[in-house]
């Protein structure tokens, strides 16, 4: 059925008995204190209510009443605000709670969840559902705070129900030109979201349409927000820059102009009125034909400062004002090629490291991971490295854009921790990356993490039941960007598909080899991944180069790669701090995994670690991770019977495609650089079918 997808990982599927021991440890009575029925905590009462009766079997009854006290002789869950709590029994200890912090205590059969704000709360219940639902009865007292304030997700969602870049059908918040009646399927966003303790969603495309401000549609945002507001998810939207000529009948949209100031100031109270709690504006500007400040010579420092000014003016409600996420995804996709030095992957830095310390307090720059655009692999984006007095976060994706589509399982943590654990050594310090999207490195007061995920209407919600490990990892990782990448799966697994052991193997061992095995079917050695530029999808090695997207590889019959050192290329690697740019700078030292990311070489250039050429190396890893991913299906046919066979046959269905279409990818890819080469294969294999 339907709810095999839509629960994801909350499924609350009834424990084995084997793992049942010490479960009678779980409390008979849930007590959710000082609450409404739209409250986070209110919800967590409910959440608790329903997850022991399927995980369990066991009716439990709710209250809203404090207990006389609080102890082992009438035991409960006990779920609240840490203020509420104090309130009455006046002996939690707030100092060490940061916002949306939680406390979790089980000390036998007594249960105390207290939240740092009602959404903490309901984390700290959802945390204990986790443990319950994977038969941990034991003692535990934890205390768990964000390691950064802004978790968000962004929905690439379009106001007719279409999304760009999404794999799993319409939009579950807007069809022809509003957002949709029944609201259902956001409601159930919005509690997958909060098990993962996600606080916001920017529900429209940062390809922003002008129209999400009629006061109609201001109303439909507001509904969507209140069907959200429950889990302590807060709505945020995408603006056009435009709006005030396209939408205002005004003559200008210049950000300096006083009479556009006072259209989006009125815009924004309009939308505070009915969305009171709302997270803020995410702004795509100058970018890809999108308009912004620079249209009026205005620098994008005082676009986003604009919308930062208007939200400003509504409170700090929960501690989170409304924030401006400003995209540093700017740069001109019309470059060309002829030119050695030209180099889209330049751009960012270009163009945000002279306005360093100029953006007010609520703004957030949004960088992509990389450099250029969400490829297999990439180095780190060194504007990272660049801001020092301006709230930076990471954008990953969810959605598997480059990535498969959804079509292919790649299981993404492992790429996203070479960017979070990469220590960018400013002034020669310790500077990962996580600490500082954090704010702690440069000790800022906001920042983080914006992950795009695209659901769809799809009962999978991202077109496959396996890419949900994603999205779990990734509202993992934004709390705790330490996690290992194989935990966070063991324990999804655990929560999706039960305790099977053979099933837990199986997933575990198809997952961490995927992204490998994705990145030698596709494209190697920092190449990008060599997608057709269109779709994003597929091969389609020739058309990397000679166009004005500059996401060019510069193959030619001798040699390949994007010499981007300081001494003969695009001067790249020098926007990276002296210790990182001297190991990109230098071919000896730059890792083989970006060696043509960084360096142009003839294809019988030996690479470092395994000595063989390059050719050599792409004919070996194309043939290598197609052979790895004709293994996945095969150990998914061993599993049949372990699961509902509804999962077992979309995803063996998935594994096959997957399958035939890496061998696609090494034919396509091998191929081409053979005939353009004239290397033979080593082996043989390449231009012999
Ligand atoms: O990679 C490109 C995508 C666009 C996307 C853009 C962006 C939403 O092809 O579809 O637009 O990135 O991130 O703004």
């Amino acid at each position: 059925s339907a709810e095999n997808g839509l629960n994801g990982w909350l499924r609350y599927a009834s424990l084995p008995d084997n793992l049942r021991h010490r479960s009678a440890s779980v409390p008979p009575m849930i007590v959710a204190l000082n609450t409404t029925e739209t409250s986070p905590v209110y919800t967590a009462g409910k959440e608790l209510q329903a997850g022991i009766k399927g995980i369990l079997g066991r009716s439990v009854d709710i209250s809203h009443d404090f207990p006389s006290s609080h102890n082992s002789e009438s035991p409960c869950i006990l779920v609240g605000t840490a203020a509420a709590y104090n309130a009455k029994y006046g002996s939690a200890n707030l100092t060490s709670f940061t916002t949306d912090g939680f406390w979790l205590s089980v000390k036998g059969n007594n249960v105390l969840i207290l939240g740092q704000n009602e959404r903490g709360a309901l984390y700290g219940a959802f945390e204990y559902l986790s443990m319950v639902a994977q038969g941990n009865f034991s003692d535990v007292n934890l205390l768990s705070n964000p390691d950064a304030p802004v978790r968000w997700v962004n929905q690439w969602d379009n106001l007719d129900g279409s999304i760009e870049r999404g794999y799993a059908g319409p939009s579950i918040f807007f069809s022809n030109g509003a957002a949709v009646d029944d609201l259902t399927r956001v409601s159930q966003y919005a509690r997958l979201l909060s098990s993962i303790r996600i606080n916001a969603v920017i529900v429209n495309n940062v390809n922003a349409n002008a129209s999400f401000l009629t006061p109609a549609n201001i109303n439909g945002l507001g509904r969507i927000a209140d069907a959200m507001r429950p889990y302590g998810v807060r709505l945020g939207i995408s603006l056009n820059f435009a709006s005030p000529q396209t939408l205002g009948g005004m003559n200008t949209f210049d950000p300096l102009d006083p009479t556009v100031d006072a259209w989006w100031d009125n815009k924004t109270d309009l939308l505070y009125q009915r969305i009171p709690d709302m997270a803020g504006y995410l702004v795509k500007a100058n970018s890809e034909g999108q308009p912004g400040p620079l249209t009026y010579n205005r620098t994008l420092a005082d676009g986003a400062n604009m919308f930062a000014r208007a939200l400003k003016r509504h409170g700090n409600r929960d501690g989170n004002g409304g924030i401006v996420m400003f995209r540093a995804f700017v740069y001109n996709n019309h470059i060309n090629e002829t030119d050695w030095k030209a180099d889209r992957a330049n751009a960012a830095v270009d163009f945000f490291k002279h306005l360093d310390g100029q953006f007010e307090d609520n703004v957030v720059v949004q960088i992509k991971y990389g450099p250029i655009d969400f490829q297999v692999r990439e180095p780190t984006s060194p504007l990272f490295a660049n801001l020092f007095n301006t709230s930076t976060a990471i954008e990953l994706q969810i959605t598997q854009e480059y990535l498969g589509q959804q079509a292919h399982v790649v299981y993404l943590p492992p790429l996203w921790k070479t960017v979070l654990d990469f220590d960018l050594r400013v002034d020669s310090k310790p500077s990962l990356v996580r600490d500082i999207v954090s704010g702690q490195r440069f000790s800022r007061g906001l920042g983080g993490y914006a992950g795009v995920v695209n659901v769809g209407t799809n009962t999978t919600w991202l077109g496959s039941h396996m890419a949900m490990s994603n999205l779990y990892a990734y509202g993992r990782l934004a709390w705790d960007p330490a996690l290992d990448p194989q935990k966070m799966l063991e324990e999804w697994t655990r929560l999706t598909f039960g305790f099977d052991r053979s099933v837990m193997d199986a997933v575990t061992k198809i997952s961490m080899a995927s992204w490998p095995a994705y990145e030698n079917y596709t494209g190697n050695l920092g190449i990008q991944t060599l997608n057709d530029p269109l779709t994003h999808f597929g091969p389609n090695p020739a058309a990397q180069d000679n166009n004005g997207w500059g996401q060019w590889t510069r193959a030619d019959r001798q040699g390949i790669g994007m010499d981007r050192t300081v001494s003969n290329g695009t001067g790249f690697a020098g926007q990276y701090p002296p210790e990182v740019a001297k190991v990109y700078e230098n071919i000896d030292s730059t890792p083989d995994d970006l060696l043509l990311w960084f360096h142009h070489v003839n294809y019988t250039y030996h690479l470092r670690g395994s000595g063989e050429t390059v050719i050599q190396h792409f004919y070996n890893a194309h043939y290598a991770g197609a052979e790895t991913a004709q293994t996945f299906a095969t150990q998914w046919e061993s599993l049949r019977g372990k699961m509902d066979d509804e999962r077992f046959n979309d995803i063996l269905f998935k594994l096959k495609f997957q399958a035939g279409h890496s061998i696609v990818w090494r034919d396509a890819i091998t191929g081409f650089y053979h005939n353009l080469s004239g290397i033979p294969d080593s082996t043989g294999r390449v231009g012999h079918h």
